[in-house]
């Protein structure tokens, strides 16, 4: 196989979750370079057509559909209409997420209940929807978007970390239940990226000085930066395309080496 072949998704269906803007946004459009066609899914309509918008602008014909990952049975009606429409998916990118800050004390268990909802058991309904027709075709990927909490803890993200921790696991559960079938499922695990989702961080403060959790960023980055969506596209690439195919149950981080490092000594 040539290194173009190694790394070309021509004829593959990705499913990207909540892609219409910001990581899962980025993969869906790497994965349209690299030849795939272009499905993805949130659950409200301005979304979906606000995604739809930018693919329109990027010149990629991709399909929007609104529906909620943590409802088993429109999942299910979602995989039959991108099967119909489009075609079975190939390629399952797990990246729609939600957070909420709010110290563990003061929060409701619906809440905590709601992220590990859609952060957690939403890649599981999805992924259960794709299985079966993957085991069928002799193959398939799944990556799921993980984070710097599926190995760290910090204030206030109780909820969060406890479903992108399930989460790291559910991706080695995967590859362990169905790798014999040439399904390989890996996680892609971003460190902090300048999206919408981090913006409260990064806001400047009155008198125009860094907020002090983006300073602390920074400092605890090797790199000395935030991430942008774009520097997940060559891993969440390479995840998706033949030259993953003996990797399995990984966890990429793609963190400008926050895990690797101690941090700046004051
Ligand atoms: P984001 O603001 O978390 O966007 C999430 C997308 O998911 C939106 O399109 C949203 O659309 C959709 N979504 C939310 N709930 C949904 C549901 N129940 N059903 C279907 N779609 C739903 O964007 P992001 O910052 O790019 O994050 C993407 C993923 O990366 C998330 O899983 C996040 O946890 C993870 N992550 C982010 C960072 C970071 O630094 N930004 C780092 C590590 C991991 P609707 O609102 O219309 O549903
Ligand atoms: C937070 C952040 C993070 C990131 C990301 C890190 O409040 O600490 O929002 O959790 O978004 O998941 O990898």
């Amino acid at each position: 196989m040539s290194i173009g072949e190694l790394f070309s998704l021509k004829g593959k269906t990705a499913w990207i979750t909540g892609g219409a803007y910001g990581i899962g946004y980025a993969i869906a459009a790497a994965y349209a370079k690299a030849g795939a066609r272009i499905v993805f899914n949130c659950s409200r309509q301005e979304t979906v057509d606000r995604g739809l918008k930018s693919y329109r602008a990027d010149g990629i014909d991709a399909k929007g559909y609104v529906c909620d990952v943590t409802d088993e049975e429109a999942v299910g009606r979602l995989v039959k209409k991108i099967e119909a429409e489009v075609g079975e998916v190939d390629i399952l990118v797990n990246n729609a997420g939600i957070i909420r800050r709010v110290p563990m004390t003061e929060m409701e268990a619906s809440e905590f209940r709601h992220v590990v909802d859609v952060d957690l058991i939403g890649p599981f309904i999805a992924s259960k929807a794709v299985l079966p027709g993957m085991i069928r075709r002799g193959g398939g990927k799944i990556i799921n978007v993980c984070s710097m909490m599926s190995e760290l803890g910090r204030e206030t993200v109780s909820a969060y970390a406890a479903a992108k921790g399930g989460l790291k696991m559910l991706t080695r559960n995967i590859a362990s239940e169905y790798g014999k079938y040439n399904i390989q499922c890996n996680g892609i695990g971003p460190g902090y990226i300048a999206t919408e989702q981090t913006a409260p961080l990064r806001e400047r403060r009155e008198d125009g000085s860094r907020h002090p959790f983006d300073s602390f960023i920074i400092a605890k980055t090797p790199a000395e930066r935030w991430g942008t969506p774009e520097d997940l596209e060559g891993p969440a690439l390479f995840l998706a395309s033949a030259a993953s195919d003996f990797v399995n149950g990984h966890i990429l981080y793609v963190d400008g080496g926050i895990l690797a490092y101690i941090g700046k000594q004051p």
